[in-house]
């Protein structure tokens, strides 16, 4: 049975005795006050998604949502278990806050990008989240090494050790976030924080799922990694796909089970993470899909495949957007999200009410022109956590 996703959140179960194919109905009663996330125009059942566990055929968990007027979503995730549904928890995302700065620049090629969690702040992230109605509580940073001071170690894994110990600290803080009823916001940094956000995710919920926003696979393993930079690597280590050497006490792996990966806007993947992502069941959506389907479409089918037991979290590189209007990246690539585009991807995780985790990455003020980058994050995670313009 999926852990309840916020223990001061969780809700006594209740038990509605339905038969198998009236379940739907019975649901629709149960809870007469949801409305479909994914409902269909054309069709008559609710299109909730539906997650079937593999253990037993007769398992099956929903995920519900309900976006308030005043932008507070509930999320309930129903069990089904011979023969009666419960909810096994509900989660109020009008949760306050915690952030979490990860001054890291140890995964990355260039430096600078370690002071992106500062950038970020002073671009005036906690006064745009507090007037969204959600209290703001500012752990401070975990510091990363400084390189020049630092072992390098293997060029295969370059600084591994230091990352990992970064990681570890973040991992223990996203934890206790949730166990403390906070929505975590991690903020990088290079994307090597995501191996601690994902590690801390599993160990308070279990292996859950991510939306991965970026120009880049980030799915290389040590073996494979053209630069042996950590920040292209962050994907695999949470998919238990980079080797012992990621192991660690304070994270189980798999973090993330591929069904429940989604990778959108992807323009730039070496062959082997081209391969590695093919051979798995994980949804990628390239820019030229962005382009085919619309962004909407995109972003609906990607939480509709990462919905389920354990987490949804949602990694946002900010190297995902087109570099015109988001200057302030290490690893910039041509032709990606626009504006609107990035801010109706955050609007649609909001409305889906199914993430309950969120990281923004790789803000390099150094690269940036007069923070606009950071600004911009700003901006966007505001919409993540139910900005509305009406
Ligand atoms: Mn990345």
């Amino acid at each position: 049975m999926a852990k309840p996703r916020n223990r001061r959140d969780a809700v006594d179960q209740r038990h509605v005795q339905v038969d198998h194919d009236r379940v739907w109905l019975e649901v629709v009663r149960l809870l007469d006050r949801f409305e479909s996330i994914f409902r269909e125009a054309d069709n008559t059942q609710l299109g909730l998604p539906v997650d079937q566990l593999t253990q037993r055929v007769e398992e099956r968990s929903v995920v519900v949502g309900e976006q308030h007027a005043d932008s507070l979503a509930l999320l309930c995730y129903l069990h089904f278990w011979n023969g009666s549904f419960r909810i096994v928890s509900a989660q109020t995302d009008g949760r306050p806050v915690a952030l979490i700065g990860a001054s890291l620049d140890l995964g990355a090629g260039r430096r600078g990008v370690d002071m992106g969690p500062s950038a970020i702040r002073y671009a005036g992230l906690a006064p745009r989240i507090e007037r969204l109605g959600r209290p703001v509580f500012d752990w401070g940073n975990v510091e990363g090494a400084v390189p020049e001071a630092t072992e390098m170690g293997s060029e295969r894994v370059r600084f591994l050790a230091p990352i990992k110990q970064a990681c570890e600290r973040v991992a223990h803080l996203v934890a206790r976030s949730v166990e403390e009823g906070l929505h975590p916001l991690v903020l990088g940094g290079d994307h090597s924080v995501a191996i601690g956000t994902l590690g801390g995710l599993s160990r308070a919920y279990g292996p859950g799922g991510v939306l991965w926003i970026d120009a880049h696979g980030d799915a290389n393993r040590p073996e494979t990694s053209p630069t042996g930079n950590v920040h292209g690597m962050p994907l695999a280590v949470a998919l238990g796909l980079a080797g012992p050497e990621f192991e660690s006490e304070a994270w189980t792996l798999p973090a993330v089970t591929p069904d429940r990966v989604a990778l959108v806007g992807t323009r730039s993947l070496d062959p082997a993470e081209a391969s590695l992502l093919s051979e798995l069941d994980v949804e990628v959506y390239t820019m030229s899909d962005v382009d085919r389907l619309g962004l909407e479409r995109v972003i609906r089918q990607s939480l509709a495949h990462i919905a389920g037991s354990g987490f949804v979290h949602v990694s946002l590189d900010m190297d995902a957007l087109e570099p015109d209007i988001a200057p302030g990246v290490g690893t910039p690539v041509r032709g990606g999200l626009s504006y609107r585009e990035a801010h109706l991807a955050m609007e649609l995780v909001a409305e889906s009410g199914l993430a309950g985790s969120l990281e923004v990455v790789e803000v390099n003020p150094i690269l940036d022109n007069e923070n606009e980058t950071a600004k911009l994050a700003v901006e966007l995670v505001a919409s993540a956590l139910g900005a509305r313009i009406l």
